[in-house]
């Protein structure tokens, strides 16, 4: 067999695709199963589950086949018998029924099962308004697919080709055209402009009379978060990315008094029911401040300060009952995938009463340690014996 024949073989090709459909499912499985790794057996039990789900897929796509061939027989010799033959159409319409059904049906049970996996309440003032918009979306596409879902496969099944029925030729109608699109720019045009009002609420805050925000600043890096708080004087000191240095990693500005008092931390411990303003700032590529329980998420893009405003409503422990779990933690998390070890990029947010935030902020560690002082001293003595020879050279 030349070449250009076996290319040409249907058979041969069918085979590859199947081992191809194999052969990536088991890879994905290996994927799936590396981090489960450490765990004894989770890795066979993820790439046996995988290849039995390509199996079973296999084992189903050949009793379809099966069948259809069986049927094929028995129509072909009803022929024979001058028999009545078997009315395709038929079975074909009411293959979409039952396709209407069961589709149907795990659309109903996906949203029972995995509905109950979606996030709790929102734990912050504006999460509730994001929440109603995201409720009113989900079901006016609920209501659309359901409608549209049993119309398309109803009309398969009810306008089936048939001999005592001729088909009608519909060319163009201008009427069903306008319909069809003016109907889901109105629904379109409402998502969007109570999108656009709703952002700009989140967004357009300003601090109430005499009450700021506590500034906190959030760095990202690969792969890591920092937390940098303002100290006593509630101010962040300025920062320079040309300062950055080993133990200044932040390159914090120590010419401007409010960096003395700064603080870093390793969890992000917030004050309920008080407004809290996120520095956001990214060091080297773009990563993404994410924590979905406040419904807060912004990008930390190099070069390119910003912020989020927002107040926490509930503490951990109040979460904690509410979902009934003791071992719940809010946590911040990175959402873009900023390199290999994205998935490391995550830290504990812990929502507190205002008297133990006042307790915990007080045993944060400074910014400015021993060694820091130590690096800054020595680079103010070089400044000025550098003066002093430059002064002696003159
Ligand atoms: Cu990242």
């Amino acid at each position: 067999m030349g070449f250009k024949q076996l290319i040409n073989s249907k058979k041969i090709i069918s085979l590859l695709a199947v081992f191809a459909l194999f052969g990536t499912n088991l890879l994905m499985a290996q994927d799936a199963a590396a981090p489960a790794a450490a765990a004894p057996g989770a890795k066979e039990t993820g790439l046996l589950s995988a290849g039995y789900y390509a199996l079973l897929f296999l084992v189903v796509c050949f009793v379809v086949a099966i069948i259809g061939k069986i049927l094929k027989v028995y129509d072909l010799s009803q022929q024979i018998q001058n028999k009545k033959p078997l009315n395709w159409n038929n079975i074909m319409g009411t293959l979409c029924i039952v396709f209407l059904v069961v589709g149907l049906y795990g659309a109903y049970w996906s949203l029972t099962e995995q509905g109950s996996m979606t996030l709790p309440e929102s734990a912050s003032k504006h999460g509730v308004k994001i929440d109603q918009m995201f409720m009113t979306t989900t079901i006016l596409t609920l209501i659309v697919f359901f409608i549209t879902q049993i119309l398309l496969f109803g009309f398969l099944f009810k306008y089936r080709s048939s001999e005592k029925r001729k088909a009608y030729f519909l060319p163009h109608d201008n009427t069903i055209e306008k319909i069809w699109t003016i109907a889901p720019a109105i629904v379109l045009t409402v998502l969007v402009v109570f999108g656009f009002f709703t952002w700009q609420e989140i967004t357009n805050t300003t601090d109430g009379k005499g009450e700021s925000s506590i500034d906190i600043e959030v760095t990202g890096h690969q792969f890591a978060w920092e937390l940098r708080y303002p100290g006593a004087d509630g101010k962040l000191g300025k920062h320079n990315y040309k300062l950055t240095t080993g133990t200044n990693k932040l390159g914090v500005d120590f010419k401007d008094k409010n960096s003395m008092d700064d603080q870093v931390a390793d969890t992000l411990v917030i004050p309920v029911n008080k407004s809290v303003r996120l520095n956001i700032e990214a060091q080297d590529v773009i990563h993404s401040v994410y924590m979905p329980h406040f419904r807060v998420q912004l990008n930390a893009v190099p070069g390119l300060p910003t912020y989020f405003r927002f107040i926490p409503t509930i503490t951990t422990d109040q979460m904690r009952q509410k979902t009934d779990n003791s071992k719940f933690e809010y946590l911040l998390y990175c959402n873009k995938i900023c390199g290999a070890a994205h998935y490391n990029m995550q830290k504990v947010v812990r929502v507190v009463s205002e008297s133990e935030y006042s307790e915990w902020v007080a045993k944060q560690k400074p910014y400015l340690t021993d060694g820091l002082k130590g690096e800054l001293k020595l680079a103010a003595e070089k400044n000025n014996t550098s003066t002093t020879r430059l002064a002696l050279n003159n």
